[in-house]
């Protein structure tokens, strides 16, 4: 009933057989592969220096190719959903004029790690291969920065070894900023670097630091549905958002809402317009919340945890203002279903997916009462913790 999640061994086979097509027979000499994320709570924290707890999916982008002589490099993406021209020709010399406006768009990616690598960057030819739904909520976007950047990484060997993954993820962001006009957050690319099979990672996103949480029960799985719709605000708003919680910090003196306490923003209330008090409130919350969680979580308090999810959702929708109709059908769906412990919408918002935690033997019992009461199509993902970048050779 839910999607079947190809093998990494598959799509990795599905590259290598793309690149013998394109590229006259030859086989590819390196071959990496980088995660989708699902936010488990912690959401529009983490541009507040604050925590969010994540966790690498088993959807992940592959990337494979050898290193070329001269000045350009080939790209060919084999995913049919892509808008726009498959195969790129990314000359050395363009990488370092930002032009968003180029197309195909997925390409801008791509540049945007080539010119912020940290090292030298070599000519390639590659293809890529993803699982990870595209403009889904599910971290699309990071998983091509961090499989291109971990693709440099494996054509340069050893010479790569010495920088951070935060260092990395700070890089790729930096791609998706620049070349993709998104002023995300560190959350995506920290946990496309740095996912861990059966774990959950609870991130600091002020420290850059993060802590394993291990995440593996018999007894409850982790749903992601696709409410497959995606509206057009989300790339406004979100930067909306994020001048609106700056302004919030400002006008109480601190340095970022993290600093904040929940007693503080009550102060806000007298010196700030009502949408200031709301983001405010929620990020506070929000962050409070995700320590709770992490907390429940390391003791395997599932009960708890479930209801700080279903909170955070709330939160999202009336104080953050990132939902949609469609999400909130979804959470309410999900929250009508025996053994449903929270659902919430994940990721940016305004579309994309929700998150459930559900006790196993509900499962089915969920997925099909969303399939017979959502208004829209969904997609569903029964997805465990699972491994972040890696280099296969
Ligand atoms: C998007 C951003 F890319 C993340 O950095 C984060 O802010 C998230 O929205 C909201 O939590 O995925």
């Amino acid at each position: 009933m839910a999607e079947q999640i190809p093998s990494l061994e598959s799509l990795i086979a599905a590259a290598k057989s793309g690149f013998r097509e394109e590229f006259d027979g030859e086989d590819p000499s390196a071959v990496v592969f980088a995660p989708g994320r699902v936010n488990l709570i912690g959401e529009h924290t983490d541009y507040n220096d604050g925590f969010v707890l994540p966790m690498a999916l088993p959807l992940v982008t592959v990337m494979v190719g050898s290193r070329t002589e001269g000045d350009e490099s080939i790209v060919v993406t084999r995913n049919e959903d892509i808008k726009g021209a498959r195969r790129v020709k990314i000359q050395k010399k363009e990488l370092f004029t930002v032009d968003r406006r180029c197309e195909p768009k997925w390409a801008n990616y791509v540049k945007g790690v080539l010119a912020n690598y940290i090292g030298e960057t070599p000519t390639f030819k590659a293809v890529i291969v993803s699982s990870v739904p595209i403009g889904g909520g599910l971290s699309s976007s990071a998983a091509l920065e961090v499989v291109t950047y971990q693709f440099l990484d494996a054509l340069n060997g050893d010479k790569s070894r010495s920088v951070m993954p935060t260092d990395k993820a700070l890089a790729c962001q930096k791609a998706e900023h620049d070349y993709a006009g998104m002023p995300c957050g560190i959350m995506d690319q920290f946990i496309s670097f740095l996912g861990k099979k059966d774990c959950a990672l609870l991130i600091d996103c002020r420290m850059m630091t993060s802590k394993l949480i291990p995440f593996a029960d018999d007894n409850v799985v982790v749903l992601v549905t696709n409410s497959n719709v995606k509206h057009e605000l989300t790339g406004s708003e979100y930067s909306t958002r994020r001048k609106q919680c700056e302004k919030a910090a400002l006008q109480l003196k601190k340095l970022s809402l993290r600093d904040v306490a929940v007693e503080d923003v009550k102060r806000l209330e007298d010196v700030a317009e009502e949408d200031i008090v709301k983001r405010a409130r929620h990020v506070v919350t929000e962050i409070a919340r995700t320590k709770d969680a992490a907390d429940a979580l390391k003791v395997k308090d599932f009960v708890r945890f479930g209801e700080l999810m279903t909170q955070s959702h709330k939160s999202l929708k009336d104080d953050f203002e990132v939902s949609c109709k469609e999400l909130d059908e979804l959470v309410d769906i999900a929250l009508s279903v025996k053994g449903v412990l929270g659902s919430r919408m994940t990721g940016g918002g305004f579309g994309g997916c929700t998150v459930t935690l559900v006790y196993r033997n509900s499962v089915d019992l969920l997925i099909a009462t969303i399939k017979t009461e959502y208004s829209g199509i969904p997609t569903f993902y029964v997805c465990s913790p699972s491994d972040g970048a890696q280099i296969i050779h």
